[in-house]
């Protein structure tokens, strides 16, 4: 029989750097005598050797070791021993081991609410970037910009880039922070007259709320002590909770580390645990706000622990719970249970950061949460209230100016001999402010 190569189908492959190559002809001759030598060359049509490595050389089907960068042409060669002409060469398979692009990917993270979040992509020979994320987002621009993100946009975002069929694959992580909420932005006085004052204030919510902590019995265990700093109180065991004892409060100084002792009646597999909502958001149990103080234990204690004051904590105050719970290896500062007690009190922070800044675009540029203004004409005032996230929100109140009236020149006068007072009528209108309207004299 005469040898035939066969054909290779498709006649084309491209593979990314380090990945092997498969391939196979179709209609080479097969049987007793027929040989088999799978050949490799740089060039196309010419100079093939034998391929070394790989696995099935020598067969019908061939697959590479792991491939560089590069064009390959490969062909099956056939021999016949019992033949001629013996030797034939099968179609060409071209194979194109293309490189993997690089890809980073960045943010302006963190982001305030409400701002654009701009994703960034990074790319040496990339041509193609699809973006994931949260909140379902997705993009296939290098660059994408989410208007107004939402809290719903934090989290983990991937880009893939392409070039040639080979990614790569970058994430990058973006926080967005809350700006600060504006209850109202008032002016007291809003009317005044000229040369009068008025004072503007912006507020903020009242200090943040917390989840309860309830546990129903004291049989076995609660807290009987607890000392922190000007903190030292002595109790008994109170259910339901958290028991409120925030009018004790506790001065410390950010970046500072004081010793917390809680003392309880105990039982057995007693837990201790405190929070501090260092940033007063209401949350207890941030990321570093939570402390294990003992557990489990069968001990009264004083049981003690260091709590380092973090220097980015909030100025003011701050709401520190404290609970001894029975049986839970679990730190939940809002869990409810049988057996335990939790306790609430104050710390007030110094030296941390403020809670807000405030700027105001009166003539003192006040930093204050108020200020008094003395406007000669009509005037709305604008404040920028910024948190300690960098988060700005702003508010306005108008103050209403009125001048005072040149002069009253009434349309008509008429006489009243019985009260010897004259009613007078002015027309055109506008507020009397600062202009004493004696009564005409009636003269007879
Ligand atoms: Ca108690
Ligand atoms: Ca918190």
């Amino acid at each position: 029989m005469n040898a035939d190569g066969g054909t290779i189908s498709p006649a084309t492959q491209n593979k990314c750097d380090g990945q092997t190559a498969t391939m196979s002809t179709t209609g080479s001759a097969v049987g007793a005598g027929a040989t088999y030598q799978w050949k490799v060359s740089a060039t196309s049509g010419s100079g093939y050797v034998n391929v070394s490595g790989g696995t099935g050389a020598t067969t019908t089907t061939y697959t590479t070791d792991p491939l560089t960068v590069g064009t390959y042409y490969y062909v099956l060669e056939v021999t016949c021993t019992n033949c001629g002409p013996c030797t034939q060469l099968s179609s060409e398979l071209a194979v194109t081991v293309n490189p993997y692009p690089t890809a980073a990917a960045s943010s302006n993270s963190p982001v305030c609410i409400g701002s654009d979040l701009n994703l960034s992509s990074t790319t040496d020979i990339g041509t193609t970037f699809a973006w994931s994320g949260p909140n379902s987002f997705s993009s296939t621009a290098q660059n994408p910009t989410i208007t107004g993100a939402t809290a719903a946009a934090a989290g983990n975002y991937n880009v893939t880039v392409s070039a040639a069929g080979c990614s790569a694959t970058a994430s990058t992580i973006v926080v967005l922070n809350p700006s600060p909420v504006i209850n109202s932005t008032t002016a007291t006085p809003a009317t005044i007259c000229e040369g009068g004052s008025s004072t503007l204030a912006v507020q903020t919510p009242a200090a943040a709320t917390y989840c309860n902590s309830n546990f129903t019995s004291v049989t076995y265990e609660f807290i009987s002590n607890v000392t922190f700093e000007a903190i030292n109180n002595t109790s008994t065991g109170n259910i339901g909770g958290p028991v409120d004892y925030t009018a004790q409060v506790a001065n410390v100084t950010a970046g500072t580390t004081y010793t917390i002792s809680v003392t309880i009646d105990p039982d057995a597999n007693d837990y201790i645990y405190v929070w501090v909502d260092w940033n007063q958001n209401g949350i207890l149990n941030d990321s570093g706000e939570a402390y294990t103080i003992a557990g489990p234990t069968s001990s009264a204690g004083p049981h003690t622990l260091g709590i380092a004051v973090p220097s980015g904590a909030t100025n003011g105050s701050t709401r520190m719970r404290v609970v001894c719970d029975w049986n839970n290896t679990t730190p939940n500062p809002c869990r409810s249970a049988s057996f335990g007690e939790a306790e609430d009190y104050t710390v007030n922070v110094t030296g941390g950061v403020g809670a807000y800044t405030y700027l105001w675009d009166d003539p003192s540029n006040a930093t204050t949460s108020s200020v008094s203004v003395s406007p000669t004409t009509t005037t709305t005032y604008t404040v920028t209230v910024t948190g300690a996230n960098g988060c700005a929100s702003t508010g306005s109140a108008t103050v209403t100016v009125n001048t005072p009236m040149a002069g009253i020149n009434p349309s008509s006068a008429t006489p009243d001999c019985v009260t010897t007072s004259t009613t007078l009528t002015a027309s055109g209108g506008g507020t009397i402010c600062g202009t004493t309207i004696a009564p005409m004299q009636h003269v007879s």
